[in-house]
């Protein structure tokens, strides 16, 4: 335990904040009592996330502005939920925090997939990116700026920043001769490049990483002096090792900074592009769409007028295919404009349906719209963030979501919450009180009491879950953390099914205390996990939290002091009515296929033994 401790203190970015040296007094001293031992990792707990100056506590967190060529699928999805999650976790620690996403509707791609679909480009765009816009809200992506760039405000953006870096030196008129893919919107040196066949057999040439189709291009346009800017990017990179998360992304960075970095094309010839922003004084040219997407971030903040607060505070979400232009061009970008960096890139990687990529042509994309449907908006979110690695693919299948929503929500949290609120059990529908005499905090006193053993470890692993949560919420280890949750809830459970509290006495007083103790404890388990699930779940945090008649302002992180009687401090909650009972947490759901056949039963959740 003390070395999970000191290692989490290590680790956690926010906890470094606090007094390193007052932590290890505690978590080294000597054989302490339990409830000195608990004081310590409480002040702890709570100092992690509030005792930041007001000065930091600025966030502001993007996801890639989204292609209006297709509708959205799934992939989509987890980069919202996942920028999603990171603002409400910061909202919940008191930070202000701002979150965009949108829709990037300029080039080659969109031109021609408006073409193709014989529409005019822009209501082509206004039409799918309100897809996006329905999608979101739809699974409550509660982003605070949705950008279009189509907008006025951001050409007026990408103007202004086109004429700082052609007016630093760094834009220059030049020729461009190289491959080209119009799919990636990307142009890539010959070793990008291998050889293919098409569907009809026809030769081909392809970008390596994408594989893409790419044609060979030769243009005036303009350049932008990126060779000028690699040692400043190695620089940044080592002298920042977390700036691109997680680390074998850092190093993909660092190891393409070691191989050929031409100057980058940034305009195409408006004969060929008129999709987009025209180069400011010369309108034979139109901005390369990725300056002009990449801007979107500036343009959100407020660029030109008034980004510092925001800007300074930059995360960027970011699937591994948009890595490149993230780490590589953006920062060059920046760089030459003399702006600051992004605080950090999050990199994830991707879904496959079937092993595969998703893609129109094999008939694997997935819409989440549809599953939401059958698993919920909060199913759906919850799988995509507990099932989804940021280092490796996952691979989305129906039969996992069904058999891990029914295992953690259905029976362990919904199973945990239902036992806990049974009327046969607490038939006042109160918060119990805590009996120190049933469960004392002196360890030593323990035999006095009627708790065992396994019942301090889980509360000693209770304790430390925010801290714990927290460290795994900040490097985007969320499968991490809700592991971390859901072992926690298994415990509360193995708590409940040990003491088999529907088998006590309650015409005795001591049994009655003992009864109220365990419910007692497992409402102050359950509002641990309802707080922390918020930024995952929110309708499912919602309603557990309102089930056990906490209040919207007692939710915060702050409040995330577990069973402060334990410490011999008094308990807002005691003795105070619960929430109404508005059904079960989260409804059983039928397996895809394995149901087929048997005569259909609307299941419920499991209910209470009692
Ligand atoms: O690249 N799994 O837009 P885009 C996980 N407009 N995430 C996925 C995914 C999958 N299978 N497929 C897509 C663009 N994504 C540019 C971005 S930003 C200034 C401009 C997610 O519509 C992932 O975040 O192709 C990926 O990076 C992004 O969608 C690409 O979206």
């Amino acid at each position: 335990m003390m070395k999970t401790y000191l290692s989490i203190i290590r680790n956690c970015k926010v906890a470094q904040r606090w007094s390193f040296s007052h932590a290890t007094r505690c978590a080294l001293s000597p054989s302490p009592s339990f409830s000195s031992k608990w004081n310590c990792k409480m002040l702890m707990v709570r100092r992690m996330g509030t005792d930041i100056p007001t000065e930091d506590r600025t966030y502001y967190i993007t996801t890639p502005i989204f292609y209006v060529n297709a509708a959205p699928h799934i992939g989509h999805l987890y980069s919202a939920v996942t920028a999603d999650y990171l603002h409400r976790y910061k909202l919940l620690q008191g930070f202000n925090s701002r979150f965009a996403t949108g829709t990037d509707e300029h080039g080659l791609k969109i031109q021609q997939a408006a073409d193709a679909a014989g529409q005019d480009p822009l209501s082509f765009c206004t039409k799918v990116s309100e897809g996006f816009k329905h999608l979101f809200e739809s699974f409550h992506i509660s982003y605070t700026d949705y950008i279009r760039t189509t907008e006025e405000r951001h050409r007026c953006a990408v103007e202004h920043f086109w004429t700082v870096l052609q007016s630093k030196g760094f834009i220059y008129k030049g020729s461009y001769e190289g491959w080209y893919s119009t799919q990636d919107e990307s142009f890539l040196t010959p070793s990008q490049v291998g050889d293919a066949k098409d569907s009809s057999g026809k030769e081909i040439k392809i970008s390596l990483e994408s594989g893409h189709k790419v044609e060979w291009m030769k243009e005036e346009n303009y350049m932008f002096r990126l060779s000028e800017f690699r040692s400043r990017l190695q620089e940044w990179l080592e002298g920042n090792p977390r700036a691109v998360q997680p680390e074998r992304f850092h190093h993909a960075v660092l190891q393409w900074l070691q191989e050929d970095l031409p100057d980058l094309s940034v305009s195409r010839q408006r004969s060929r592009l008129q999709w987009g922003i025209p180069v400011p004084g010369d309108l034979d040219q139109t901005i390369y769409v990725w300056l002009d997407a990449l801007v979107n971030y500036l343009t959100v903040a407020g660029y030109p007028d008034t980004h510092s607060q925001w800007w300074s505070a930059a995360h960027h979400v970011v699937g591994k295919d948009i890595l490149k232009f993230h780490a590589i061009y953006w920062p060059a970008f920046l760089l030459a404009a003399d702006l600051p960096l992004p605080q950090t890139i999050h990199v994830h990687s991707h879904w496959t349906v079937g092993g595969k990529k998703m893609s129109k042509s094999l008939g694997n994309v997935v819409d989440p719209l549809e599953r939401s449907q059958r698993f919920t908006t909060d199913g759906m979110r919850y799988f995509l963030l507990r099932q989804g690695v940021p280092d490796t693919d996952c691979n989305y299948d129906d039969d996992k979501v069904v058999k891990l929503l029914n295992a953690e929500l259905t029976d362990s949290l919904g199973g945990l919450i239902n036992r806990c609120t049974a009327p046969s059990l607490n038939p006042a529908q109160v918060y119990p009180h805590f009996c120190t005499d049933s469960f004392p905090s002196q360890r030593t006193k323990a035999h006095e009491g009627r708790a065992v053993d396994e019942d301090y470890h889980m509360l000693d692993a209770v304790h430390a879950l925010p801290a714990v949560v927290e460290q795994h919420y900040e490097s985007v280890h969320v499968y991490k953390a809700l592991e971390a949750i859901n072992g926690c809830v298994r415990q509360t459970n193995g708590f409940v099914q040990r003491h088999t509290p529907w088998k006590l006495d309650r015409g005795d007083g001591r049994d009655q205390l003992w009864l109220d103790t365990i419910l007692h404890v497992s409402l102050e388990c359950l509002r641990m996990y309802g707080t922390l699930l918020q930024p995952i779940v929110p309708e499912i945090a919602d309603k557990l939290l309102s089930r056990l008649g906490v209040k919207p302002e007692e939710r915060s992180w702050a409040a995330l002091d577990f069973l402060v009687k334990y410490q011999g401090k008094d308990c807002p909650f005691e003795g105070r009515a619960l929430g109404p009972d508005t059904g079960v947490l989260f409804n059983r759901l039928e397996r895809p296929n394995a149901e087929k056949g048997k005569p259909k039963k609307a299941k419920k959740a499991t209910k209470v033994k009692s």
